[in-house]
């Protein structure tokens, strides 16, 4: 089968479920573009899709849900897709809203989407695929528990988790391409069966220091409001982050906004805080969701807007949860 793929970006469960597809149906590593939530980004994918669809070629969509600025974009690449006479596939396991199970999943031919508690995308990927191997069963072991931070207790397992945390934190403060690019190097490797790529381990290695030293910055930006807490660093693994500041302000949510990448993330114990996370444009699951905060509004650089975007994040939190 001739096929594209859209799949998230920024974990291990996005890019295995790209791998996945990639090797069931033996495409090219430049058959996948790895998208995120962000609008602008999408309409550099919907480019890259433009210029790649055929006639009969189907589309994978997987690890990637959808809110009301990147749902036009998906709908477009849907019907491009139907008018070719391909076939669209979507695999994901966020939070969607009636309206977009309305708009969008009733377009694809198979959609297994919205909120689930039991598996991943890669999991329902897999599923669909019917692909049972041993690389792929032990593979979806641990993404499951990367995915639902499910602590291993196997050391080897951790470590493993650890190597994809660490470097995909990394890749995210590369530019576009290069991010790209090296997203797709990983998803071929592990269509290859190469479980963990030889440069990821050295990526991760050289990174766990920086990780470490940004982690530290983080308790002195720190404020809390209610049941959340909000702070600001770059550089750090997005579990890491926001479990630090849950614990130091002793809150349900941790916020923790990445200054590199104006990416704002939030974990929360017992609230729904993706309800937070799409008033702001973003989405995900009831307790661990993200949304962008606007470049052309804030400077993140800057004490006053960092203020100013906590004030903003903390009073929507109070109004909300
Ligand atoms: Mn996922």
């Amino acid at each position: 089968m001739k096929a594209l793929v859209i799949t998230h970006i920024a974990d291990l469960d996005g890019i295995l479920s790209g791998a996945l597809i990639m090797r069931k149906y033996n495409l090219n590593k430049n058959d996948i573009l790895f998208a995120d939530y962000n609008k602008e980004k999408l309409l550099e994918i919907e480019k890259m899709f433009n210029k790649k669809i055929k006639k009969g070629m189907s589309l994978f969509i997987t690890d990637i849900g959808v809110n009301t600025s990147t749902s036009d974009i998906f709908k477009r690449m849907i019907l491009k897709v139907k008018k070719n006479k391909g076939k669209v596939f979507w695999f994901d396991h966020h939070t969607w809203s009636d309206e977009m199970v309305k708009k969008l999943a009733s377009l694809c031919d198979i959609a297994v989407v919205n909120e689930n508690k039991l598996f991943c995308a890669a999991e329902i990927t897999a599923k669909e695929l019917a692909l049972k191997d041993n690389f792929t069963e032990k593979l979806l072991k641990i993404v499951h528990m990367s995915d639902f931070n499910i602590k291993p207790k196997d050391k080897k397992i951790k470590t493993f988790i650890g190597s994809y945390v660490l470097s995909t934190t990394y890749y995210a403060s590369f530019n576009d391409k290069k991010r790209q690019q090296i997203t797709r190097d990983i998803a071929e490797q592990l269509s290859n069966e190469v479980p963990l790529p030889v440069f990821l381990v050295k990526d991760a290695k050289r990174f766990e220091r920086i990780n470490k030293e940004c982690l530290k910055e983080l308790p002195k930006t720190i404020k809390k409001s209610g049941i959340s807490a909000i702070g600001f660093t770059k550089y750090v693994s997005t579990n890491q982050a926001c479990e630090a500041i849950q614990s130091f302000a002793n809150v349900d949510i941790g916020i923790y906004v990445n200054t590199e990448t104006y990416k704002a993330h939030l974990r929360s114990k017992t609230a729904d805080c993706s309800v937070l996370s799409r008033s702001f444009g973003g989405g995900g699951h009831p307790h661990a969701s993200a949304f962008e905060i606007n470049r052309k509004q804030y400077n993140l650089k800057l004490k006053q807007d960092r203020e100013k975007v906590s004030n903003a994040i903390l009073k929507r939190a109070s109004e909300l949860l």
